[in-house]
């Protein structure tokens, strides 16, 4: 097989790149790992800041979006029972955030790809990259218990943190970034109705808790747990009883519970890796970087990639010119270091530490400070409806 771009991964990073480039009349292929169902059934993200909404629907591809997707113009903050709300618009001139369900964005970004005749490799095992530092780079892979391979001019790797692109780097050429937080996120998908219009972050003596949404049937919820939590340990009554303490208002008040459709654990760590490319292999989302998900930033960064690639690509096969493909890395990494900034930030003040020692007061003051200072809710309000691509 031939193509100009071999994309490696089928979530957001790498459909969104596909479609980008079909935009521009560039070809690609993609492989995935995983069967489409398991793509469009994966409990993910939620919320899709201002610039990612604008690149799909610039796109053609965000109708059932802007028809099933909740527009939030805020969010807020309850601390210790007392709610602080952020305005988007007022704050931002004009900005707001989308919920939609990533699993729903990736079964409209395959349905599309394949609608326009793209191919997307389903269940391409094994997949390994070879020769990214000529000018003719390669994929192997097994697909219907044939091996096959991919000629192409680039690949993109969009295999998320556990893939194999990213490992295919020579030892020594990236240089890893890496924080490890004491603390993860237990999450759960019920059929109850969103007990409040906006997200509530929620900070109480018990630690975390996020109350978001998917529709106005669906909740997904999440609260501070440790990392090494045994989902076993946690029959859904216990998950509300604790849910009830930490969201618990000063106000009248309460959350709606319901029948739990999905939980999980999910690790919390801080990741970057510099530079974003090898030769002509180019790393995008979170095969690249990973935020915790307190800053809503995961996806949202993988769209950033997107759009710098997308645009040096265009370049190169429109003019020739390879500046924009050589500066990928730090056109990307600009955006991705303050997204980094403002998810461990989030992630700071709103976490119970295990320690009240020193960093952890000083946590809690800059929430205090946030909540009594209009440039310090602006600053957040502008980082969390997403910083302008470039
Ligand atoms: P993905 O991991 O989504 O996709 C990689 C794809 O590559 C997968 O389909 C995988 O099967 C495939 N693959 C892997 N190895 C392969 C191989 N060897 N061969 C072929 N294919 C291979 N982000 C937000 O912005 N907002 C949120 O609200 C938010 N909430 C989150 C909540 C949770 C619980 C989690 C875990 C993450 C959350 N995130 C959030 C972050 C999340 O959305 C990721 O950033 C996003 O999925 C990144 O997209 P990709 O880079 O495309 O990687
Ligand atoms: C979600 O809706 O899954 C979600 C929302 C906001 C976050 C993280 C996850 O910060």
């Amino acid at each position: 097989m031939r193509t100009q771009v071999g994309i490696v991964g089928a979530g957001p990073a790498g459909l969104l790149l596909s479609h980008v480039l079909h935009q521009h009349g560039i070809e690609s292929i993609i492989l995935e790992d995983r069967t489409r169902e398991y793509c469009e059934n994966r409990i993910r993200a939620g919320v899709l800041e201002h610039g990612t909404v604008k690149m799909i629907n610039d796109l053609s591809l965000g109708e059932r979006m802007m028809r099933e997707g909740l527009i939030h113009n805020g969010i807020y903050f309850r601390i210790y029972g007392r709610d602080y709300h952020f305005n988007f618009p007022e704050l931002t001139g004009g900005k707001y955030i989308t919920v939609y369900s990533q699993h729903e964005l990736v079964k409209d970004l395959i349905a599309a790809r394949l609608a326009f005749g793209g191919q997307i490799l389903f269940e391409a095992k094994d997949v390994t990259v070879h020769d990214p530092e000529t000018s003719a780079p390669s994929i192997r892979f097994q697909h219907d218990g044939k091996s096959q391979k991919i000629e192409c001019d680039f690949i993109a790797g969009c295999d998320g943190f556990h893939g194999v692109c990213r490992p295919s780097v020579p030892a020594g050429v990236l240089q890893v970034f890496e924080h490890v937080y004491q603390f993860a996120w237990l999450g759960i998908l019920a059929q109850a109705a969103p007990s409040c219009d906006e997200l509530i972050y929620s900070r109480s003596s018990r630690g975390f808790a996020l109350l978001s949404m998917r529709t106005p049937e669906i909740s997904r919820l999440y609260l501070q747990c440790r990392p090494d939590e045994d989902i076993n340990e946690w029959p859904d009554e216990r998950i509300w009883e604790e849910l009830q303490l930490r969201v618990k208002s000063n106000d009248a008040w309460t959350l709606k519970e319901g029948p739990v459709l999905q939980k999980g654990v999910t690790g919390m760590r801080s990741f970057v890796i510099e530079p974003m490319q090898y030769g002509r292999l180019f790393l995008l989302g979170d095969a690249a970087h990973i935020v915790p998900p307190t800053g809503a930033k995961g996806l949202n960064l993988a769209a950033g990639d997107v759009h710098f690639l997308g645009k040096a690509l265009e370049a190169f096969y429109r003019t020739g010119r390879s500046d924009l493909l050589d500066g990928y890395s730090q056109s990307c990494l600009g955006r991705v270091w303050k997204a980094q900034r403002f998810s461990w930030w989030m992630t700071s003040m709103l976490h119970r530490f295990d320690k009240e020692d020193f960093l952890a007061k000083l946590h809690l003051a800059d929430l205090q400070f946030l909540v009594t200072s209009r440039g310090a809710m602006q600053a957040l309000a502008e980082n969390y409806v997403g910083l302008p691509f470039e």
